[in-house]
């Protein structure tokens, strides 16, 4: 091999990665690597905004399997990724950055116009942060980035000053990323001892988390024969939910009283690839038997009494035929039975409100029935992604996806593009906030310039208002939550989406389904009804008495309506 220009290098080594598409926006320092990209296949997704670019490449890495990569300038431009990018990673999406840096001459220099120390910003929140400070390092580096995002599941980050990605590099070892994905069980004495756990106990809970992607007929098979309720968490939604006679639903304030319950009334819960962060929804006096492919995360939510390391489809299947078929189901009926009560509720509240108040259970109800069987659901942090998961139902080719790790606002949006991105043909749906899609909303523009059909539904309650009502529900009078919105549905318009508003519940039906049958991408804005409070499955005391702490500040505040519409659209419905 001869010399090479190491911005060539960078970008054979992201090929060599399996990289197709890079999201990013360019500028001085990266000039030499989008020069090297535009004569490779590399695709360049440009972004409005870089924040965008870090959250459109994850869900393109997570829906396409393929790391994926940003680029961005020195300073403020690849600073802009970040909470894109954490999202990213907390969502285990491999993801590559590469973030341009100042000259190594003037780097590191007092307060030099646009350094930013990247790996201060990026080292926690990544599996691998490194700076190419020698030509001769490019290619060993970028392998080794490349291969952490891969198999650790994460962000890499490789900082590359300008004079380094234009300067040559002599010939050195041939290092290439490695992908592997080896199966891991846990071993014979473990699994022993798992059968001799499930077979002291009656009533056993089973808790089923994202660790059970690709476990479904497994995880199936032993609910059967354990006659167990399985509950699942909000990510464990899409593998778990459908065809699945045992499907209790979820626990945590946005499940049900079915999901709740199997958690809290079993006497051994099991938990599947399940990492959920409550402690207050795990059971006190149950024994807890823990499954999970990260053993950082054997009992770091709840103590528990028996742990193993092993992805949950190969594990199941070495459990399976150790494992007696049980006949005894009370514990299973009882919580089937709540699960009946809870879809009652559900679809009780999937309906037009008096004067044709649009509540958003309703407008969700209606994407669930008219959009494709494999399309694609984003929600954003806040209300929407409650209604995602509550309204949507899943079938094994459909997808949802909110932020539940990282909790952002506005994710939706910018995540569905890199979704579009990734498949081209399937409908994909955003359910934004009126907050979360204002706060990246320059972002419509790369609808239309990358020709990205996505649909976009505003649920436009002219407020923050899943904080409106954490403040409510903490017996506070709520504060710096409205919104003064514009028309979305004409602004979308103005830029070139099919936009439309809807305010009145006559017109929504016909509205949803022509807005998801249009050929290209549309915003539908639906004013929806401010006072829906998201009720969690078991809501304990001290939340009602503080509502009412609320009602009782605001009726003295002469806020007489406000307690009128909040006891009317959620108690007296
Ligand atoms: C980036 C970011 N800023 C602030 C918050 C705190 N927060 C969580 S939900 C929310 C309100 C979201 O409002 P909107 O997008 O309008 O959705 P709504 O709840 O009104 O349906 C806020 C401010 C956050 N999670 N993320
Ligand atoms: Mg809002």
């Amino acid at each position: 091999m001869s010399n090479q220009k190491v911005s060539d290098i960078i970008i054979e080594v992201l090929e060599q990665a399996g990289v197709q598409r890079c999201y990013g926006i360019v500028g001085d320092t990266l000039n030499h690597v989008t020069d090297s990209m535009s004569k490779s296949k590399i695709e360049w997704i440009h972004v409005r905004h870089e924040e965008v670019g870090g959250f459109a490449a994850g869900t393109d890495a997570l829906l396409s399997g393929h790391l994926t990569a940003c680029a961005g300038s020195c300073g403020p431009g690849s600073l802009h990724f970040i909470n894109g990018l954490y999202e990213s990673h907390r969502n285990r999406a491999p993801v590559i950055l590469i973030a341009s840096q100042i000259s190594t001459e003037m780097a590191g220099f007092i307060d030099f116009p646009q350094y930013v120390d990247f790996k201060s910003v990026y080292a926690k929140n990544s599996v691998f942060c490194e700076e190419i400070t020698q030509p001769s390092q490019a290619r060993h580096i970028m392998s080794m980035a490349c291969q952490a995002a891969l198999n650790k599941r994460g962000v890499a980050v490789v900082i590359v000053p300008a004079n380094i990605s234009e300067a040559s590099a002599e010939a050195g070892l041939p290092f290439v990323p490695r992908h592997v994905e080896p199966d891991i069980l846990p071993n014979k004495a473990e699994l022993h001892q798992m059968v001799e756990l499930i077979s002291q106990h009656q009533k056993i809970g089973i808790y089923a988390g994202a660790g059970c992607e690709g476990a479904h007929d497994q995880l199936i098979a032993f609910a059967e024969k354990l006659k167990a309720p399985v509950a699942h968490t909000s990510r464990a939604k899409d593998f778990v939910e459908y065809d699945n006679p045992y499907n209790m639903g979820m626990t945590g304030i946005f499940g049900n009283k079915a999901g709740y319950h199997t958690l809290m009334d079993c006497d051994l819960l099991i938990l599947l690839g399940a990492d959920f962060a409550w402690a207050q929804y795990y059971p006190s006096h149950a024994k807890i038997l823990q499954i999970d492919i990260d053993p950082t995360h054997l009992g770091r939510r709840h103590p528990i009494t028996l742990g193993a390391v092993g992805k949950i489809s190969s594990t199941l299947d070495a459990l399976l035929p150790l494992l007696e078929t049980r006949q005894e189901r009370a514990f299973l009926d009882h919580c089937l039975e709540l699960k009946h009560h809870s879809d009652e509720t559900r679809h009780k509240e999937e309906r037009v409100g008096k004067d044709g108040l649009i509540h958003p259970q309703y407008l969700v109800s209606l994407l669930n029935r008219y959009a494709d069987q494999d399309a694609i659901f984003f929600g954003d942090g806040g209300s929407p992604m409650v209604w995602v998961l509550r309204h949507i139902d899943v079938n094994g080719k459909r997808r949802t996806f909110t932020s539940l790790l990282h909790g952002t606002m506005a994710n939706a949006m910018p995540q569905a593009l890199g979704a579009q991105k990734a498949f081209p043909n399937r409908q994909i749906i955003a359910l934004c906030g009126d907050g979360g899609l204002a706060m990246l909303l320059g972002d419509l523009l790369t609808t239309i310039q990358e020709k990205l059909p996505i649909k976009i539904v505003v649920f436009n309650n002219s407020s923050l208002n899943f904080v409106e009502l954490e403040q409510k529900v903490e017996g506070l009078l709520d504060h710096y939550t409205d919104l003064l919105n514009p028309d979305f549905g004409k602004l979308a318009s103005v830029i070139g989406l099919h936009g439309q508003t809807v305010t009145h519940g006559d017109g929504l039906e016909q509205a949803v389904e022509n807005f998801l049958k249009h050929d290209g991408p549309a915003l539908l804005n639906v004013h929806t009804n401010p006072m829906e409070l998201v009720m969690p499955p078991d809501p304990n005391l001290n939340q009602v008495s503080s509502t009412s702490l609320y009602a009782i500040k605001a009726l003295m505040s002469g806020r007489v309506d406000d307690v009128k519409n909040l006891l009317v659209n959620n108690f007296i419905k």
